[in-house]
């Protein structure tokens, strides 16, 4: 029975400690678990803060793109308005200079035209003053025919019907030539009339031309004008096509940062989430073993109940096996001096304890409820623990790092409550007030209560 319930105790007291150090580690747990949690919320925030920078970003790379393709168009758009007028201009220019070249052809037709009809008439007025030459030396040839043939008429009457027929002959050869004459000289009059227009014409074409010339001088000067501002413009244009170019350029660049960026983000992120999965995934590891602790710890509260009962049980039975087994155990009122505790205990009867067995420790141990004398001591020698019937100590239970023997002067020995029952001796000068625990013989039939 002693024996079962000794075991019983020892099982309780591992159970115990057992239940303590789960209790600690449940709490190193919680903690950890804590500590992961607000880890976890921590990360999830800065997760969020990171998704919310990179939808920002992303914005933004939307807008500078679409700022980009409305510059792109308008700049295309305005290119070929340019291209469609400068092209138009030029095909103006090259039917103006057509013009002119047909003009100018015409214009030296014209002129080869009238320098023809001046020879021409050149020639002919050669011919009219040859043909006068002719008439008047005919004239004067007649004439002195005339005269010398009146002369011979006279003389020669024979002779005058063959020269009135030739004069005849001559006069009709003189209508003839007057004729012609008359006749070069209408066609003299009309060619002078010709020319006379001619000139006109030239002249009018001549003020014509060099009108036209200068109007088109003033057109060209005013299209070359209008073609060097439209060069300017196309050149301010290409400036600040370049310009757009290089901010497009330095946008891009600034695109392809951000982009890197995001994919760093993104990166980090998934880096993040991996560290947030296995976090989770120890969490969710963690909250099984805390229930699994939880299901142990409770499996152990109950055993822990089942074994307190059992220690009310068994307490209940102490007293009763106390008797059967040491006899009675009684304390002075008083608190005394080692020396003086004995000598309480022999005056009625009895001595101071003698505790020879493990059971008996425990017994004593759930007894008392302060320091305590026993009858174990090293006053004879010091080292050499004897109990108070001179017999030698074979098993101690002594709290850690005692027999001390503390200032050469620790000679008896105590039972400190609270300690573990098979761990709580102490040596401590025997001057020292306690009350001390005295047993009787199981023949004496009075007993005291110690508690
Ligand atoms: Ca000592
Ligand atoms: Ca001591």
């Amino acid at each position: 029975m002693l024996q079962s319930s000794s075991r019983d105790q020892l099982e309780k007291d591992q159970l115990q400690n057992s239940f303590n150090s789960l209790n600690q580690k449940k709490l190193e747990l919680e903690n950890r678990v804590k500590d992961l949690t607000a880890e976890k919320s921590q990360l999830q925030s800065n997760f969020n803060s990171l998704s919310q920078e990179k939808l920002e970003l992303e914005t933004r790379v939307r807008d500078v793109t679409a700022e980009k393709s409305q510059l792109q168009s308008f700049l295309s758009q305005e290119k070929l308005e340019l291209e469609t007028r400068v092209r138009d201009l030029t095909a103006e220019k090259n039917q103006w200079k057509t013009r002119v070249s047909d003009l100018t052809t015409e214009k030296s037709q014209l002129q080869s035209n009238f320098n023809s009809l001046s020879q021409e008439k050149l020639e002919l007025e050669t011919r009219v003053r040859d043909v006068t030459a002719e008439k008047s030396q005919l004239q004067s040839f007649l004439s002195q025919e005339k005269l010398e043939l009146e002369t011979r008429v006279r003389d020669l009457t024979a002779e005058k019907n063959q020269w009135k027929t030739r004069v005849r002959d001559l006069t009709t050869e003189k209508s003839q030539l007057q004729s012609n004459f008359n006749s070069l000289s209408q066609e003299k009059l009309e060619l002078e009339t010709r020319v006379r227009d001619v000139t006109a014409e030239k002249s009018q074409l001549q003020s014509f031309l060099s009108q036209e010339k200068l109007e088109l001088e003033t057109r060209v000067r005013d299209l070359t004008a209008e073609k060097n501002q439209w060069k300017t413009r196309v050149s301010d244009l290409t400036t600040e096509k370049s310009q757009l170019q290089s901010n497009f350029n330095s946008l891009s660049q600034e695109k392809l940062e951000l982009e890197t960026r995001v994919r760093d983000l993104t990166a980090e992120k998934s880096q993040l989430q991996s560290n947030f999965n296995s976090l989770s995934q120890e969490k969710l590891e963690l909250e099984t073993r805390v229930r699994d602790l939880s299901a142990e710890k409770s499996q152990l509260q109950n055993r822990l109940n089942s074994l307190s009962q059992k220690k009310l049980e068994l307490e209940t039975e102490i007293p009763k096996l106390s008797e059967q087994a040491t006899g009675c155990l009684f304390t002075s009122n008083e608190l005394k001096s080692w020396s003086d505790s004995r000598q309480y205990c022999r005056d009625h009867g009895a001595d101071l304890i003698i505790i020879n067995t493990e059971e008996k420790q425990r017994n004593i141990s759930s007894l008392v409820k302060e320091r305590v004398w026993i009858g174990l001591s090293d006053t004879e020698q010091e080292g050499n623990m004897t109990w108070v019937d001179n017999s030698t100590l074979t098993q101690g239970f002594w709290f850690k790092g005692e027999p001390n023997n503390a200032d050469g002067n620790e000679d008896c020995i105590e039972i400190i409550p609270g300690y573990p029952f098979l761990n709580n001796w102490n040596d401590l000068p025997c001057s020292e007030k306690r009350k001390g625990i005295c047993e009787t013989s199981s023949s004496t039939p009075k007993c005291y209560d110690i508690s």
